[in-house]
Order: structure tokens, then C-alpha cells, then sequence
């Protein structure tokens, strides 16, 4: 109960990231990530009452309405990641080209980011989040757009922080772990709770994720999965909060599977490979889940392969617990291999 929290010894983010690098500009990086989840809950959680709600009047890359939180979110991230002096390229969902830092303020990072994803949820107070990729920079001189066109393998740091009932921060450090930190508005701090977070070792709960209006437009394969789910006596239960932090959350945690695939309407899929599918994927093979694009342009691709020849390119996604994604991908082999 409350009385537990440990009075003294709080194992706080900054003491975690401490721990675990040597590089001092990581550090700061992570705080000055850290400090934009902060602010941006704060935003979120005040929205009602601050007029926050509604449109900014603006679209974004995507042609989406771009909502006022949206732009708030995105401006107190670009602010904090501009000012850490520990980056040299960023991209953002919410900006059509890639920010290259001034020489005078360029650090060795590079971050790829969408500030507020979910947004659609947001008036009417569904939970949304950040999500973020952090590549560190191999090109010597100014930041370019080649610094962060990476394969999803070349991160070293994923991470989402989930603006729930809780403010939630889940982080994976190359070859570290995944991490889970709770916000503690009382001191600001988001305190780590759990440790080497991993799926559950049966694949977890029976649970599938899919906006399954489009169920009409996906390809055969995807559909006869979904339909298997949905069999028999004990079929899988689905949810779906359409926020996809929210959805890989609740997949990590319980298990089951997260479906986004190509279909008609978007043939490369709708997630965007830099700041949605890389981050998640790092986080749920790190958990020890399976991360894949599914069918992709005639092959079924381990997410972290790709190698995006744009900041905005998108990919089918299929991720979760290694029985329910490998039962997925079974239907598309069966397919590939029927004559
Ligand atoms: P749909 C939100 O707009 C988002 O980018 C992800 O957070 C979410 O998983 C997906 O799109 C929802 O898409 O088509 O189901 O509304």
C-alpha cells in the first residue's frame, strides 16, 4: 500500500539510465525525454480544462486534423530534444521533414518520434501516447536525413510512455531489457516498477487486437487467421482501443497478438515504420515476443530488417506473444506455399 513507497531509496529513471550507460549524453537525453512525457501528461490531463480539446486548424504530414494536444505535445518535444545539446536529427509524425539540429546545439542522437499517437482518442479521453526510437549517429559532420534512415536493429533505446489511468513509461535499452516506470506526480519522478518485463511464457492470455471494420479489405491469409481466433468453443476476445500504445501495452502485459495489416485501402499497411512499428518492435523482442510485418511486399519481413527509404514510410504490423504471432504467420506460409 502506499505506506510501502519507499521513503529513501527511490529508484527513479535518471538512477536507472545512470546504471546502465556511461555515456553522459544519453543520460541527458533521457531526461530531456523524460521531462516532455511529463509535460505532455500534464498537457493531457488538463485538457478539459484548459480548452485543449478540439481542432488546431492545422493537418499534419498524414492530412490528419491535427488537434491541439497534438501540436502542444510535438512542440514541447521538439523544445526538449532541441535543447539537450544530445541530438543532431530529429523526426517527427507531426513534421513533414526531418529537424536537423543547429551545429552549435548537435549531439550524437538521433530521434524519431510521433508525440501523440492515438490522437483520434483524445476528446473523449481514451488513453493515447509517445512513442520514441533513438538511433546514435555514425556519420561524422552536420545531421542528414541518412542518420536516422536506419534498420530498426541499429536502435539503442525504444520506448513508449502510455498518458493512461497512470502515466507509464516502458523503455528498452540495447540488450538491456524492457523496463517499466510509473509517474509519481507528487515528486515528478517516474519510478521504476518493474524489471525485465517479458511476455507471459505461454503466450498469455487469448486475446487479438484488430480493427476488424477493415477486416473486409485485408488479404485472405489475415482473414482466415481472425477467423480461427474466433472458432470453436473458446474463441480468443478482442480488444481494441484503436491508441496504439494502449494496444501493445495491454498485448505485453497479457499476451496475445496486435494485428495492423496491409489491406486495400493502405497496400504498405498504416503504422509508420520509424516512430511506430521500430520502437514496438525493439520493446516486444526484447520482452521476447515476436515482431513481423506480416505479407510485405511479397515477403513476410522480421520487423527490425526493414530499412525505410523515407521518415514517413508505413508497414503492416503483426506483434505480440511468440504463439499467436507465429499462429498468424502460419496461414500466410500455408498461403505462399499453396500452388
Ligand atoms: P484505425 C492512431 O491513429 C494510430 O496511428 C495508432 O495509434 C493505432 O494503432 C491506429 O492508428 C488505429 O488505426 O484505422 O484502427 O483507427
Amino acid at each position: 500500500n502506499s505506506d510501502d513507497v519507499d521513503q529513501v531509496n527511490y529508484k527513479t529513471l535518471s538512477r536507472f539510465v545512470m546504471a546502465n550507460t556511461a555515456d553522459q549524453e544519453l543520460t541527458i537525453l533521457m531526461g530531456a525525454i523524460a521531462l516532455a512525457c511529463k509535460a505532455t501528461a500534464r498537457a493531457c490531463r488538463k485538457a478539459g480544462i484548459a480548452n485543449l480539446f478540439g481542432l488546431a486548424g492545422e493537418q499534419n504530414t498524414s492530412g490528419d486534423d491535427q488537434k491541439k494536444l497534438d501540436v502542444l505535445s510535438n512542440d514541447i518535444f521538439v523544445n526538449a530534444l532541441l535543447n539537450c545539446h544530445a541530438c543532431a536529427v530529429l523526426v517527427s509524425e507531426e513534421n513533414e521533414d526531418p529537424i536537423i539540429v543547429p551545429p552549435s546545439m548537435q549531439g550524437k542522437y538521433c530521434v524519431a518520434f510521433d508525440p501523440l499517437d492515438g490522437s483520434s482518442n483524445i476528446d473523449c479521453n481514451v488513453s493515447t501516447g509517445t512513442i520514441f526510437g533513438v538511433y546514435e549517429k555514425t556519420i561524422p559532420g552536420p545531421g542528414t536525413v541518412d542518420d536516422i534512415l536506419r534498420k530498426g536493429k541499429d536502435l539503442v533505446v525504444a520506448g513508449y510512455c502510455m498518458y493512461g489511468a497512470a502515466t507509464e513509461l516502458v523503455i528498452c535499452f540495447q540488450g538491456r531489457g524492457v523496463h517499466r516506470f510509473a509517474l509519481d506526480p507528487s515528486i515528478g519522478e517516474f519510478i521504476h516498477t518493474h524489471a525485465n518485463v517479458k511476455f507471459p511464457a505461454d503466450g498469455g492470455k487469448k486475446i487479438y487486437s484488430a480493427n476488424e471494420g477493415n477486416s473486409g479489405l485485408w488479404d485472405e491469409p489475415c482473414q482466415r487467421a481472425v477467423a480461427h481466433f474466433k472458432s470453436g468453443d473458446k474463441p480468443y476476445a478482442l480488444r481494441y482501443v484503436g491508441s496504439m500504445v494502449s494496444d501493445v501495452h495491454r498485448t505485453l502485459l497479457y499476451g496475445g497478438v496486435f494485428i495492423y495489416p496491409a489491406d486495400k485501402k493502405s497496400p504498405g499497411g498504416k503504422l509508420r515504420v520509424l516512430y511506430e512499428g521500430f520502437p514496438m518492435a525493439m520493446i516486444v523482442e526484447a520482452a521476447g515476443g515476436v515482431a513481423s510485418t506480416g505479407l510485405f511486399n511479397g515477403k513476410i519481413h522480421r520487423m527490425m530488417d526493414l530499412e525505410p527509404k523515407g521518415v514517413h514510410e508505413r508497414c503492416p504490423v503483426i506483434l505480440g506473444s511468440e504463439r499467436d504471432v507465429n499462429l498468424v504467420l502460419g496461414f500466410y506460409d500455408t498461403a505462399a506455399a499453396a500452388p
